[in-house]
Formats: structure tokens, C-alpha cells, sequence
């Protein structure tokens, strides 16, 4: 040890001593390279949805929850291959026309992007995703209903939601149940519409529903006027549409102004704000159905709403968590696979297993949702008044189930407090009472106990005096 000491002395006054005679010093050898980082890829997101035209307000929706998890995706920071990733969305107008949305599927297929949101529409999600699939690239949407988008046989096609054959069909029971005999059925002639319609009317005829009257509109009518005329006639119970929220108002509004009883149902392209704003009072106690169920029964739902309300100062009109929920489905696929590569991450979208806003997402062969559930609503004092969920997968109801037991032990809880300091008051209210009692009585009782004590002395003083 010492002797390894003084050799390491001596090379120190050597070195000194060689440097004290100008002699040049040996250059160091350079220390190892660190390894170079990998420069931030970025990931680009296309988004799909009509932000022009009668459902603007939806495509607006749609982006928001888009532009959420992006937000999110981004603060957070991942890292994929090796590289940090940043996010990006390229966001387009498709106007909820299918030719539009043809042309917008192909700008985001010569933008290369990794993968695509949407769209919103069926109409316009079903020829894009020809396009998206020749291309390779996934594309998830968090909205588009019609059976037949999952059915074709792309491998890049996927969803997050419940679709029509399921949301037609438990509408039709639904109405049953109501007790409706006969029903008048209104479509737009959307792909989304005359799908929905036509699974409404297979499930309502099977369940003994006569259907007395058919009839049809577009997505950009206002005047229902002459439709519903025809309808009156039929003395129908129940008005079905197939359709979206800006028909649907008017249409439900129209029925009122023409006096027909009849009831209105429709499925979740009404089941928004913008419908009660549009129908006025004549929405107040009708029906809808939306896939999925409630945000409030689910773990992740009011954390969302909150997190969306205060970020966009805005209400959610319909999709934005199921939105969000599909580009944090594309981010968690690129992770998984470790690329983000379509061609590399497009096999983990397909094995997703992820536990969203809206569902624990799994998807079937097909790219549909696993246990996807269908939830009936009533519009009630400008709200939407949650009725039931039918269907959805095992895991999503107990979740959701446990939610309510535990809100409802909670209310309990409350409830049981609350009786309880009420009790407390009371008992502590009538024990004051009693010891101001006795006070009083102890008070009376000194006071007589004085009075004798005083008797008693002036009795003895007297007697002291007679002596
Ligand atoms: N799911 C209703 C609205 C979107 C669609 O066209 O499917």
C-alpha cells in the first residue's frame, strides 16, 4: 500500500518536473463517446371529422378529444425504439361527405402518416378505410357505427365502440318493452341512418312491432313538415330515426309543432346537448341510445369530463372520450411493438388490451370492440336522464357496478352521519336542558336549605337572648 503510494508520488513530482522544463505533455486519449442520442421522432396523427356543415359541432367534439390525448401524450413524454416521440395531429375537414372524405384519406396517406383517427361519420369512414388499408396504415375511429366498416376484411380497421347490428337492435327491444305497438321509422339515408334504421326494424318486427309507416330525409334536411304529416296519419306510437342530432331537434320539435303524440326514439347520433337545444321542450321525456355507458359510473369518466370542460371551456357533445380513448389506443400499440413503424405497430392494435375512459379495450378478429355496450337514455329537464345499459363485456359491468355500490355506501355513510349529529344535537340539546333543571332545582334547594339555616340561627339567637 505505502510502497504504491510513493510511486504515485513520484510520477506526480516527475510530471511537474518534465512540465517545469517546458517539455510538451502527451496528449490524452480521448475518453469513450457517449453514445449519440437518437434524434425526437415525430409521430403523425391524422384526424378526420366534419368541422364544417350542420355536424361541426360534433367534428369539433371529435378533435377535442383527440387533441387531449395528444396534449397529454406529449407532457407526459414517451420514448419508442430508442427515440423520444413527439405527437402531432393533422387534422381535416371531410364535411361528413364521402367524397370529401375520400379526398382528405388521401392528403393523410401522401403525408405518410403513422396511423388515423376517424373519422366521424360511417359514411366517410368506410371508403377512407380502402384507402388507409392499400396504405397500410392503422386507423381506429371513436365514432362510425355501421357494421359493414369492420366487416371488409381490413386488417388496419378498428373501432371502440359498440356498432349498429348492437345499438339496432337493442333499440327495438327497447321499444318493445315500452310497450309500443306500432312505429313510424325516418332515415336520413346515411350510411349511419339507413344502418341503423334497418337493424332497428329487423329487432322491432321480430319483437312483434308492426311497422305502419317508412320514410326518408337526408343529413342536411331542416323541413320535415311533409314526412311527418304522413306519419300523423298512421296514428304510429313511436317515431324512430335513423340519424344525427341536427335532423333530429327539428324533427322532434316539428312533431310537436303538428300535434302528433307519437314518441320519438333514436339512437346516439341524437343523443346530444345539440338535440335538446335544437327540439326545444319537445325533447323533454323522449329516448336515445349511446354505446357505452355513462362517464359517471365510469373509474375513469369524471376525471375526463373535468379534465375536457376546463380545457376547452366546452361540454362533451358525444364521441370526445371514446376519441380519446382511440389515440391513446394507437400510442400504447406503437409502445408495445416498440416502432412506430405502421407496418411494425399494426399486430399490437389488434392484441390491445387497454383500460380506457370509455371500456376496457380489446378488439374481436374483425377489429370490433369485445362486449361493446349499448346504454339508453331520456332527455329530462335539458339533460340526458340515464335509463339502462344493455350488453358490454363482464369486466366493464362489475367495474361499473362496484363504482355505484361504493358511491351508494358512500351516500350511506353520509345519510347515517347526518342522522346521527342530528341524534347527537338532540340528546345534547335535551341533556342541557335537564341539567339546567337540576340547576334550577339544586337553586331552590340551596335557597330553602338557607332559609332554614337562617330560621335556625335567628331561632337559636332568641333563645340565647331569653337566658
Ligand atoms: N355513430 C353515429 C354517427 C357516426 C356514424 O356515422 O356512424
Amino acid at each position: 500500500m505505502h510502497a504504491k503510494l510513493s510511486v504515485v508520488a513520484l510520477s506526480i513530482v516527475a510530471a511537474f518536473a518534465l512540465g517545469a522544463c517546458g517539455q510538451k505533455e502527451e496528449p490524452k486519449p480521448a475518453a469513450p463517446a457517449a453514445p449519440a442520442s437518437k434524434p425526437e421522432v415525430v409521430v403523425k396523427l391524422g384526424h378526420v371529422a366534419p368541422m364544417t356543415g350542420p355536424q361541426a359541432h360534433l367534428g369539433k367534439d371529435n378533435e377535442n378529444g383527440a387533441r387531449l390525448a395528444v396534449d397529454e401524450l406529449n407532457a407526459k413524454g414517451m420514448e419508442i425504439g430508442g427515440a423520444k416521440v413527439k405527437f402531432e395531429l393533422l387534422a381535416e375537414d371531410d364535411a361528413a361527405d364521402p367524397k370529401q372524405g375520400a379526398i382528405v384519406a388521401q392528403k393523410l396517406v401522401d403525408a405518410k402518416v403513422n396511423g388515423v383517427i376517424g373519422h366521424l361519420n360511417s359514411g366517410t369512414t368506410i371508403p377512407a378505410s380502402k384507402l388507409y388499408s392499400d396504405a397500410g396504415i392503422p386507423q381506429i375511429s371513436g365514432s362510425a357505427t355501421n357494421p359493414k366498416y369492420t366487416q371488409q376484411g381490413f386488417k388496419t380497421a378498428f373501432r371502440v365502440m359498440a356498432n349498429d347490428v348492437q345499438q339496432g337492435k337493442i333499440l327495438g327491444e327497447f321499444a318493445v318493452k315500452q310497450g309500443i305497438k306500432t312505429v313510424a321509422i325516418v332515415d336520413d339515408r346515411t350510411a349511419y341512418g339507413q344502418g341503423l334504421a334497418d337493424e332497428f326494424k329487423k329487432a322491432a318486427e321480430v319483437s312483434g312491432l308492426k311497422v305502419v309507416a317508412t320514410e326518408y330525409t337526408t343529413d342536411k334536411a331542416t323541413d320535415f313538415k311533409a314526412i311527418l304529416t304522413k306519419i300523423k296519419s298512421t296514428k304510429a306510437e313511436l317515431v324512430f330515426y335513423g340519424g344525427m342530432d341536427a335532423q333530429g331537434g327539428p324533427m322532434v320539435k316539428q312533431m310537436k309543432e303538428l300535434g302528433i303524440k307519437a314518441k320519438f326514439l333514436g339512437g346516439d347520433g341524437v343523443c346530444t346537448p345539440e338535440f335538446m337545444k335544437l327540439g326545444g321542450e319537445a325533447s323533454e321525456g323522449q329516448f336515445c341510445s349511446l354505446p357505452g355507458m355513462p362517464l359517471e359510473k365510469l373509474a375513469k369518466g369524471p376525471e375526463f369530463k373535468d379534465k375536457f370542460t376546463k380545457k376547452f371551456n366546452a361540454e362533451i357533445q358525444l364521441y370526445a372520450p371514446y376519441v380519446y380513448d382511440a389515440v391513446m389506443v394507437m400510442a400504447d400499440s406503437m409502445k408495445r411493438a416498440d416502432s412506430v413503424d405502421p407496418a411494425k405497430f399494426l399486430p399490437s392494435v389488434g392484441q390491445t388490451k387497454y383500460d380506457g375512459v370509455t371500456a376496457l379495450i380489446e378488439f374481436d378478429a374483425q377489429g370490433d370492440l369485445k362486449g361493446g355496450a349499448i346504454s339508453i337514455y331520456q332527455y329530462k329537464g335539458g339533460k340526458l336522464d340515464y335509463v339502462e345499459t344493455l350488453g358490454g363485456s363482464p369486466a366493464d359491468t362489475a367495474k361499473a357496478d362496484v363504482k355505484e355500490a361504493v358511491v351508494e355506501v358512500k351516500d350511506a355513510a353520509k345519510a347515517v352521519a347526518g342522522v346521527a349529529t342530528a341524534v347527537g344535537k338532540e340528546v345534547a340539546a335535551e341533556a342541557k336542558e335537564m341539567a339546567k333543571s337540576a340547576a334550577d332545582a339544586g337553586k331552590e334547594v340551596t335557597k330553602a336549605a338557607a332559609e332554614k339555616v337562617k330560621d335556625a340561627a335567628e331561632a337559636t339567637k332568641a333563645a340565647a337572648e331569653k337566658k
